[in-house]
């Protein structure tokens, strides 16, 4: 099978004010929330690595439109947007940042670490490419009990240099899973720019060898990511197998948050900011389509952040976990029995 071309950019004309204003929401609650997130690094209330997606909003919540129940989703350590977009509750992501009882790993996994068998979310991946192994893993389980359920595996550019992406690749397309392999490209992995670690940039080309179709796609805007999305889903939920996006996007925060960013300029990051920032070009669709007035965005603005910092209150008042709990859930007391 052929890999295809890159997909045309979408117009808004057929999306309805309500789905804009959807988008509009998602995204800025998971920026809100980051800053907040930093804002507690800051003083020192949340310990241990933090890794803030701000900039990338626009590719979960793409994605996340396409989405169904029973759809599954993992992805690496830099995974706040992915766990707040798939509807997990923010005061438990916050408790869990703060190492708080309140936390969705009773405050014993802290960022990297979370995950909700409710909404179908499978962490939270410290190891680069782990997860994406599991993702195949997750879209096998799927295949085997015959629904069409999909899972969307997410990794960064710099994962998809590393081995384990194409043994998961030769699996997926052979048995034909049902797994969506979401490529972040943010263009840097850590400190290393894409310029430097690849020859071949175009990582969703590199499903042609093994038979999976693909296609490159505006991560800065959440529309062209829906499209793409809604093209990939139906792919796998019609049984043929994996298929790759490659989001070209972007972030605007540090790897984690004691980097140095050193191997770009500011100057790099404003343009980003000022010409591409996916929030301010919904915003601008909502303002000149006329779906929405200045004040309509403020009370927006304004229930958003009323949500962020009910999470950080709820997450300072949580108390720690009990000296107990240094013992439990370390090994399985009974193995999952699923039909
Ligand atoms: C196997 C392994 N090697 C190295 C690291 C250290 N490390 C953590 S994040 C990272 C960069 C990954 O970049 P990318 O996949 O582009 O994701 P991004 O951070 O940009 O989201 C590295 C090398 C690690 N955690 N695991
Ligand atoms: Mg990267």
């Amino acid at each position: 099978m052929a890999a295809k071309k890159p997909a045309s950019k979408t117009t808004p004309s057929n999306v309805s004010a309500e789905e804009l204003k959807a988008y509009y929401k998602d995204m800025l609650l998971i920026r809100r929330f980051e800053e907040k997130a930093g804002q507690l690094y800051g003083m020192g209330l949340i310990g241990g690595f933090c890794h803030l997606y701000i900039g990338q909003e626009a590719v979960v919540v793409g994605l996340e439109a396409t989405a169904k129940e029973g759809d599954k989703r993992i992805t690496s350590y830099r995974d706040h947007g992915h766990m707040l977009a798939c509807g997990m509750d923010p005061k438990g992501v916050m408790a869990e940042l703060t190492g708080r009882e309140g936390g969705y790993s009773k405050g014993k996994g802290g960022s990297m670490h979370m995950f909700s068998k409710e909404k179908h979310f499978y962490g939270g991946h410290g190891i680069v490419a782990a997860q994406v192994p599991l993702g195949a893993g997750l879209a096998f389980s799927d295949k085997y009990k015959g629904n069409d359920n999909v899972t969307f595996t997410y990794f960064g550019d710099g994962a998809a240099n590393q081995g384990q992406v194409y043994e998961a690749y030769n699996m997926a397309e052979i048995w034909d899973l049902p797994c969506i392999f979401v490529i972040e490209n943010n263009q840097y992995a850590m400190g290393t720019s894409t310029k430097r670690s690849t020859h071949s940039p175009s990582y969703w080309e590199r499903g042609a060898a093994y038979g999976i179709q693909g296609e490159e796609v505006d991560g800065m805007d959440v529309l062209a990511v829906k499209a793409a999305g809604e093209t990939a889903v139906a792919h796998c939920r019609a049984g043929k197998g994996p298929y790759i996006l490659e989001i070209k996007t972007y972030r605007y925060r540090g790897h984690s948050m004691s980097d140095p960013a050193k191997y770009r300029t500011r100057e790099e990051v404003q343009k980003m900011r000022s010409e591409r920032d996916p929030i301010e070009a919904i915003r601008t669709l909502l303002l000149t389509g006329k779906h929405a007035t200045e004040d309509d965005l403020k009370a927006i603005d304004k229930e958003i952040k009323a949500v962020v910092n009910e999470s950080a209150e709820f997450a300072k008042e949580s108390p720690e976990p009990h000296l107990d709990e240094l013992w439990t859930d370390i090994y399985a007391t009974e193995v999952p029995q699923e039909a």
